[in-house]
């Protein structure tokens, strides 16, 4: 398997919890996408992340494609191992003359495998800045998952409000990227992000994935295979989208959502559902 990341972007990630920024696809191509979410917006009358949401690479043929770009796909193998399997993804959107911030988390800690050793590739569609309201890291947080607390703010993307209640902000660093570049970060590293406070809006894509060896301990056990194999078969694999909209995805989507509102399995969420 040739490798993505260069030595010292694996030392990084292993060391700090991430790695960023990693060039992708080009501006041009993130603006087509980009226009594509705001396209879908206009013809629903709604925002993207009201019903596409929790593994939205079922919904969109191009952001499936996107998640197994050999780039994104490479990288994740070459931090998490050959076998990648997806379980959430989600768009996150920041509106101009909003609050809408990310609290500090570790995503992982909801998680509900035998292991924490997954990562989440983040691609801008936009430019993602510190005035847009970059995700912010804590280098290094990722060794052990901490205590959360469930907060309700109507500003944070996370439905929940899962916070890590101490966060010696003075260390934390900026995770900017242009348009079409993405960041993998840990799934225990604490993570955050601030209001965008520019005029346009800041958008991103992200695909958490763990290893398909990782074992589902409950709840929904589905997901979409970005790379490798689905080894050892702890995993039923979703039927996927051919097209944008594709009712099969769209059906999909839908099961994946509702097995998710379940009780038992909410417990564990991490952060994109409502
Ligand atoms: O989009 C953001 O600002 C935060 C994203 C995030 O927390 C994640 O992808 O895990």
């Amino acid at each position: 398997m040739p490798r993505v990341l260069t030595d010292a972007q694996l030392k990084a990630y292993q060391q700090d919890g991430f790695v960023s920024p990693l060039d992708c696809i080009s501006s041009e191509e993130a603006n087509q996408y980009f226009r594509i979410i705001e396209d879908y917006e206009k013809m629903h009358n709604e925002d993207v992340s009201v019903n596409i949401r929790v593994r939205a690479v079922l919904a969109f043929k191009w952001m499936i494609d996107l998640a197994r770009h050999p780039q994104i796909a490479g990288a994740l193998q070459d931090c998490i191992g050959p076998n990648v399997m997806l379980f959430l993804s989600g768009v996150w959107s920041k509106r101009p003359g909003t609050d809408t911030f990310v609290s500090w988390h570790q995503d992982g800690a909801y998680n509900p495998f035998d292991r924490n050793t997954g990562a989440t590739a983040w691609i801008g569609l936009t430019d993602s800045t510190p005035e847009k309201g970059n995700i912010r890291s804590i280098p290094g947080s990722h060794r052990e998952a901490l205590e959360h607390e469930e907060r309700f703010q109507k500003d944070n993307i996370l439905s929940r409000g899962q916070s890590v209640p101490e966060v010696d902000e003075s260390v934390a660093v900026d995770m900017p990227l242009k348009a079409g570049q993405f960041s993998i970060h840990h799934e225990l590293l604490v993570h955050g992000s601030a209001p965008n406070t520019t005029d346009s809006r800041r958008l991103g894509i992200s695909f958490a994935c763990v290893p398909a060896e990782a074992k589902p301990l409950s709840g929904p056990n589905t997901g979409v295979l970005i790379a490798g194999d689905n080894h050892p078969g702890h995993w039923v694999l979703n039927k996927e989208p051919a097209f944008d909209l594709d009712p099969v995805g769209l059906a999909e989507l839908k099961a994946v959502q509702d097995a998710y509102r379940d009780p038992e399995a909410t417990k564990q969420i991490t952060e994109v559902l409502g």
